[in-house]
């Protein structure tokens, strides 16, 4: 491969390196070696790496050991620490090859070592293995917190999701609330159609689900079997009880043959809203619980509706 094809200007995707070097002339030499293939961005020193890490995301970041103020070890052991920037892979390009500093490298979570005076193509060759490796780390995380049937988020991508927005609604004092929605005799669904037809039924449901959901920071989650879950960032139960209503006519309308349901022809849904400023709703668990009693009374009131606290407001 040519020089010019590696360099690729049609590569799918360029990647964003942080350099960190105090030296100009350091510097120079890995922008030279990489600026063809991905994006730089350039830290001085060890406090302007760790922001702009934080403000950039890199990919990857080239860290040189010496460095006035924090240096390279500490700027690794603090991204390695926080939850925001621990993924991203570090290499330390370093004048040093002593196996003490080496091994100290790759304790503090360092995915390789490059010594200087730096070789272009060993740079290259090392940097592309790590980004394709953090490539493949980042999709099985993401995959971890995917609903396999549905696609969807599944229970743990919304417990973390519920922990952080929660947090953030305490600190903000801005509304939020969950809707909790139960596939309407589901298990006469499987009954009559097969437990094929079953799953085929929830991927429909979790489809016309997530169309209902306008906000970008709205979610919806498989919570478990034939039950979905909806979280709804700065949305009161005024609010969440319309987009509850949206969610059960929208599978309503989706008419899906239903047989053997007594409630309609066709699949219906029963939810459960709460808000976090309702009564009792003070930790994650009792907003559930609110949601799971209101699902609840929209079961014994005859199912295909929707019940929260807000309700008669
Ligand atoms: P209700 O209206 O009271 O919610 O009745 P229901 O039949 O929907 O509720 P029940 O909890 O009695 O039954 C749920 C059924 O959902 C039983 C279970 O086999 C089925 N189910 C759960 N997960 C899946 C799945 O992933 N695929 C299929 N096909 N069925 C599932
Ligand atoms: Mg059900």
């Amino acid at each position: 491969m040519t020089e010019a094809n590696a360099a690729g200007p049609d590569a799918p995707h360029r990647s964003r390196l942080l350099v960190v070097d105090d030296q100009q002339v350091n510097v120079q030499a890995l922008y030279q070696a990489l600026s063809a293939e991905h994006q730089i961005f350039v830290a001085t020193g060890g406090e302007q790496a760790l922001s702009l890490c934080l403000a950039k995301q890199p990919d990857l970041v080239l860290l040189d050991v010496v460095m006035p103020g924090i240096d390279g070890f500490e700027v690794c052991r603090r991204l390695k620490a926080d939850p925001r920037t621990r993924d991203i892979p570090v290499i330390f390009v370093t004048a040093s090859s002593e196996e003490e500093a080496e091994t100290h490298g790759l304790e503090l979570g360092a995915a390789d070592f490059i010594t200087k005076p730096i070789s272009p193509a060993i740079v290259r060759a090392r940097v592309r293995t790590q980004l394709t490796l953090k490539a493949q780390a980042d999709l099985l995380r993401q995959m971890a917190f995917l609903d396999g049937l549905t696609g969807v988020w599944n229970r743990r991508a919304f417990d973390e999701r519920l922990q952080t927005e929660w947090l953030r609604a305490t600190r903000s004092g801005h509304p939020l609330s969950v809707v909790l929605i139960d596939v309407d005799h589901f298990k006469r669904y499987n009954d009559h159609y097969g437990h094929q037809a079953g799953d085929d039924c929830l991927r429909r449901v979790a489809e016309v689900l997530t169309r209902q959901l306008n906000r970008p920071g709205d979610m919806l989650a498989r919570y478990g079997g034939e039950e979905f879950v909806c979280l709804l960032p700065e949305t009161d139960a005024a609010g969440a009880l319309e987009v509850a209503q949206r969610l059960e006519r929208g599978v309503r309308a989706e008419a899906i043959p239903h047989a053997e349901s007594v409630v309609d022809p066709s699949v219906t849904v029963s939810l459960g809203v709460a808000a976090r400023s309702g009564e009792g709703c003070n930790t994650t668990a009792n907003l559930l619980a609110a949601a799971d009693a209101q699902l609840y009374r929209a079961k014994t009131e005859g199912r295909g509706r929707v019940c929260g606290l807000a309700a008669a407001a």
